[in-house]
């Protein structure tokens, strides 16, 4: 497929638009250094993007464009954690061959443990979530993911994987500023909470889902090979998940300690468990319907 005609650059305007709109956004130092940093290649450039608003800690966009090969949006709202709003993340990928999609507002628990949490944010999205993955078929389960990446992910996951003729750029902005308007509305509704103790247990969330893709996102042996290791990690830990490093104290292997090898080290695999889901493990109530085997 000819990629020159699709961008992202479209989705992260009209995104922050609509933003503004509602709240007010103000530029982080972050951005500043990694607003467009050139590849190796030097014909690919990476454009970064950071802000807060009153009831957003950070959101942030990073944008892989230039050389045809392939166009990465990354988009991701993480709220400050006097709320505990799920965090919308948005992660496409797109080269002449294969398109990756994964769209959510990914929940700040584990909605097969907390159901509360679940009911109180998911329960009315389920049509949302019905909409694109069943109704209109054009993004369908894209087959065996990660195992442990399900715990991070919604009952209205968007997770498709095209060759990229089926790949459908219009389709996929609109269910992107779907998803991005439901966010901002949950935003503009929610409350502030001032329980100390469920402050500090949103804060902990968040660092948990930063400490795992700080480490495992797929997306970083394509980083590091277009800007280096050091540049990546810097983009990483300071940039895209902002917050790994301050908002709580918790290493990987405290989280997750199936990663640790014998000599201390964290496995360098992106699974223990092996991949699964072979096909959308969530039924229309948004009930989990998946086993590992599956
Ligand atoms: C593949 N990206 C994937 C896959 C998932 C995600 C689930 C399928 C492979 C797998 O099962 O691991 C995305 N995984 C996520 C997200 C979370 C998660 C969003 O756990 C959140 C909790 N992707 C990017 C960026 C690049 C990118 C920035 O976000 C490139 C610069 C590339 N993603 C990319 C590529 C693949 C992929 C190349 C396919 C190759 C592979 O599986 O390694």
């Amino acid at each position: 497929m000819d990629l020159s005609a699709l961008s992202y650059q479209k989705f992260v305007h009209i995104a922050l638009e609509e933003t503004q709109r509602r709240t007010i956004l103000t530029p982080l130092p972050s951005q500043e250094k990694l607003r467009s940093i050139k590849t190796k290649d030097d014909t690919t450039m990476l454009h970064g993007l950071s802000f807060s608003a009153p009831k957003i800690r950070l959101l942030r966009s990073l944008t892989v464009e230039g050389s045809q090969a392939m166009k990465v949006l990354d988009f991701a709202a993480f709220s400050k954690p006097e709320f505990d709003l799920p965090i919308f993340c948005a992660n496409f990928f797109l080269n002449a061959n294969l398109s990756i999609v994964v769209l959510d507002l990914n929940p700040l628990y584990d909605v097969t443990i907390q159901r509360d949490y679940k009911e109180k944010y998911y329960m009315k999205l389920m049509p949302l979530g019905q909409k694109y993955a069943e109704t209109i078929q054009l993004l369908p389960w894209g087959g065996k993911i990660t195992s442990e990446s399900l715990r991070f992910f919604s009952p209205i996951v968007i997770w498709s994987m095209l060759n990229s003729s089926k790949y459908k750029h219009d389709v996929l902005f609109s269910a992107f500023m779907d998803y991005f308007q439901t966010w901002l509305e949950l935003m503009d509704q929610a409350v502030e909470e001032t329980d100390a103790l469920k402050i500090l247990r949103n804060c902990e969330a968040q660092h948990k889902y930063l400490t795992w893709r700080a480490e495992k996102d797929p997306g970083h042996p394509i980083l590091k090979r277009l800007i280096g290791e050091k540049l990546a990690r810097d983009l990483l830990r300071h940039f895209l998940f902002e917050g790994v490093d301050t908002l709580g104290t918790r290493t990987f292997l405290d989280y997750f300690p199936e990663y640790r090898c014998k000599d201390g080290s964290i496995n360098q695999k992106r699974s223990i468990i092996g991949k699964s889901y072979e096909t959308r493990p969530w039924d229309a109530r948004g009930e989990f319907i998946g086993n590992e085997a599956g």
